[in-house]
């Protein structure tokens, strides 16, 4: 690889850790949960915790979206390649997550809140499907003095692209804006993922109000389908979804944006803007006796398609990044990648 300069990527979300358990329809019914799912915790939810921990064997997993993403983009690039913000306490769970990353060779700022707890996620896997239980804590005090910090700043200018998890509309959207419109002003790649359905639901307006910014759009087909549905689309087609996304006004016209769409084991689905033709990428399945979990799968492709946006890659290669990243992940426990590193090699 040529030489570059440190810190290409830089992402923002809320860090979490995952308290994830292999569960079953009873724990599911419990707290009203669905089989596959993310939401915010509510007060009957807060129990969950503790029973998965104590009744359920659960581990304790780096988890928060993008700094799955983070780590995932990490995994590929060159050292000292991805930075990921976000807000976490002073607690036991923030020193997980900080061994975490710090083994994984990310670099992680946090805007730490020593009063609040650092999030964490309950992860209930049940076969192929995975319910998420989210209590945000510190993450949900994340603000912009943070970004505006001359240090953090200096790395948001000094970054050659930004990835953003749509779960932080939840949390602090004048900080997305921040980066959507350095990024449009200096023509750098904006990512965005759609996180969840309950996104494009109930955090229209901010997700909306950042749209014209995004260079690349990355969701699954339900996150694709809720966007459809909470604006009107009137379809439920992916492909048509992808479009749309595709071509919604556009703020720097110098990138045509990108929609990525991924279905799990159903091909991934790519528009670009002013292209009628909309392409597809066959995933490569693996058996599935090898799959672990699919906690972090989404997260696991968009890593491996900012690693090749960053990298300068192909959006062939891009998507084949992601798609391999991905296939490593689920094979792991919940949001993680192998070790020893794999070298992904071009095809
Ligand atoms: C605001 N919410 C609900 C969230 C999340 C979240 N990351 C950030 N914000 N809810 C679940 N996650 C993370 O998603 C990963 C799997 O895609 C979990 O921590 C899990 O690692």
């Amino acid at each position: 690889m040529a030489a570059h300069k440190d810190y290409r990527l830089l992402c923002l979300e809320n860090p979490l850790l995952d308290i994830q358990a292999f569960g079953n329809e009873d724990l599911l019914k419990k707290y009203d949960l669905k089989a596959n799912d993310a939401i915010l915790a509510e007060p009957k939810h807060l129990d969950i915790y503790e029973d998965l921990l104590n009744n359920y064997d659960a581990k304790l997993i780096a988890g928060g979206a993008a700094q799955n993403t983070a780590r995932g983009a990490q995994y590929i690039l060159p050292d000292n390649s991805v930075v990921y913000l976000g807000g976490a306490g002073d607690d036991k769970y923030a020193a997980i997550l900080r061994d975490a990353c710090k083994q994984a060779g990310l670099r992680v700022e946090y805007r730490v809140d020593p009063k609040i707890p650092t999030g964490r996620c309950g992860v209930v896997i049940t076969g192929h499907n995975r319910s998420m239980c989210t209590e945000l804590g510190a993450a949900n005090h994340y603000d912009l003095e943070h970004l505006k910090r001359p240090d953090i700043w200096a790395l948001v200018e000094n970054a050659e692209a930004y990835y953003v998890g749509g779960y932080h509309f939840t949390v602090c959207p004048p900080a997305i804006m921040e980066l959507a419109k350095q990024a449009a002003e200096k023509n750098k790649p904006f990512i965005l993922s759609l996180s969840a359905p309950f996104i494009a639901q109930f955090f229209k307006d901010p997700l909306d109000e950042s749209a014209p910014y995004w260079d690349y759009v990355i969701g699954n087909e339900t996150e694709a389908e809720a966007y459809a549905e909470s604006h009107g689309l009137g379809t439920k087609d992916v492909k048509e979804i992808a479009k749309a996304l595709a071509n919604l006004p556009k703020a720097n016209s110098q990138r045509k944006r990108v929609a990525v769409i991924t279905q799990g084991t159903e091909p991934t689905i790519v528009a670009i803007q002013g292209e009628d033709q909309v392409k597809e990428f066959p995933v490569h399945e693996i058996p599935k006796e090898k799959i672990n979990d699919t906690n972090g799968a989404g997260d696991a492709f968009a890593g491996g398609f900012c690693a090749g946006v960053v990298d300068g890659r192909s959006l062939e290669e891009s998507v084949d990044m992601g798609q391999w990243l991905a296939r490593l992940s689920i094979q792991e426990l919940g949001p993680s990648y192998p070790f020893p590193k794999q070298t992904y090699t071009s095809r």
